[in-house]
């Protein structure tokens, strides 16, 4: 089934900002926003002007950017918040409040009641102030909270009919795509309202989640630059791109410029002192990589066989590895091809042979292969 009607509230400076190793300078955030924005997500959530006096100064000047995303900032469920937010400009306002047993008793403390009033009480009155912002209500915590409290307190807050969106929020990472399924795809068919997923990682999840969500219909997904975020962070921008290109490749590539993802990834990597992983989704630096003979020769061949992403989407390049035991000759015959070098099969099968028979030994370089290949060429000649 291709997916098609969905946006991305990307939260590299929200969520992102969580993140052990995340210390954004303004001139930091704004170049995420840019390039986030070239990229082509539909949203953009931002830490809460409340935080610090400079979160409040970065929000204003991300704002001023003026860029195609809709800047939305995150905030808890309390009328200060909301109007320290709403001075800032922002194009929507994100509120949060855990309805969890856990939550309520170590955090604000309220009954499920006093959620609903309190809900009312801020939704309300932000609808009041600004008729055109968009309102996002979330429970955070929702797969820990009982389900009847959490439907009383959407089904509440949905009849208020001053919210665009109802959020779920996987915050400890412990939801599987079936429990996510039924919870989205309950809130759909109830209340109509657009819906957000936004899910942490801590079990492995959070990609599987999100799309989970979109399958049920959800409308919004979190995400953030590599996954950055509290613990081990929520849903990667990138993860979610590989796993909807999948089933909507063609929808991808009309609404987001994909080959700015390697940037977007490596920058972000570089701004929070960590490595992009080598196993990340499409710009890890073995994600185009084959190895193996049976694997080489049918990539050679057709990229297809053994590729369910195509590199050129992404302005990337596949790479096949010949120095090493598991090599096969078609692959090896590949490379003396692109080296200029007439061997005959013969010859590469011999060549073949003596890179498996060497690297049994220890580690060749692709520069000794070449210097092998060029070898046989020459004792070709010779004889
Ligand atoms: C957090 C809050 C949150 C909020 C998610 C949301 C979560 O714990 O920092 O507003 O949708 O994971 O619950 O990020
Ligand atoms: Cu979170």
């Amino acid at each position: 089934m291709a997916l098609d009607h969905f946006a991305i509230i990307e939260s590299t400076l929200r969520e992102g900002e969580q993140f052990s190793g995340a210390n954004f300078t303004q001139d930091q955030k704004v170049k995420i926003a840019l390039a986030l924005d070239e990229f082509g997500v539909e949203m953009i959530e931002l830490s809460s002007p409340v935080a610090s006096p400079q979160s409040e100064a970065d929000v204003r000047r991300i704002v001023g950017l003026n860029l195609n995303a809709k800047t939305l900032t995150h905030i808890r469920c309390n009328r200060d918040d909301a109007l320290r937010a709403l001075d800032t400009g922002v194009d929507g306002l994100d509120i949060v409040i855990g309805t969890s047993a856990a939550l309520r008793k170590h955090s604000h403390g309220k009954t499920i009641d006093e959620i609903i009033d309190l809900a009312r009480e801020v939704l309300v009155w932000v609808r009041h102030q600004a008729p055109d912002i968009i309102l996002r209500f979330s429970t955070e915590d929702s797969f820990r909270s009982n389900e009847a409290d959490l439907l009383r307190v959407y089904l509440a807050v949905a009849q208020m009919g001053v919210v665009n969106r109802l959020g779920v929020a996987d915050t400890v990472g412990i939801a599987t795509p079936n429990q996510v399924y039924n919870l989205v795809h309950m809130l759909r068919r109830l209340t109509g309202l657009d819906v957000e997923f936004h899910g942490h990682n801590d079990s492995g999840c959070a990609i599987a989640n999100a799309y989970a969500a979109l399958e049920a219909g959800a409308t919004h997904v979190d995400t953030t630059v590599l996954g950055i975020g509290e613990r081990n962070g929520i849903t990667p921008l990138g993860g979610l791109i590989a796993r909807l290109y999948m089933s909507s490749r063609d929808v991808l590539i009309r609404k987001y410029r994909l080959e700015k993802l390697y940037e977007l990834d490596h920058m972000v990597a570089e701004m929070v002192g960590v490595q992009v992983p080598f196993n990340n989704y499409i710009t890890g630096s073995t994600a185009f990589t084959h190895k193996a003979g049976i694997h080489t020769k049918a990539v050679l061949a057709a990229p297809e066989t053994y590729e369910s992403i195509r590199p050129e989407d992404f302005g990337l390049s596949r790479h096949v590895q010949i120095a090493h035991r598991l090599t096969g000759w078609n692959a090896v015959r590949n490379r003396a091809n692109e080296l200029g070098l007439a061997l005959t099969d013969t010859q590469v099968k011999a060549a073949t042979q003596a890179i498996k028979a060497l690297a049994d030994q220890r580690i060749v370089t692709p520069e000794e292969v070449d210097d092998m290949l060029r070898a046989y060429a020459i004792a070709g000649q010779v004889s």
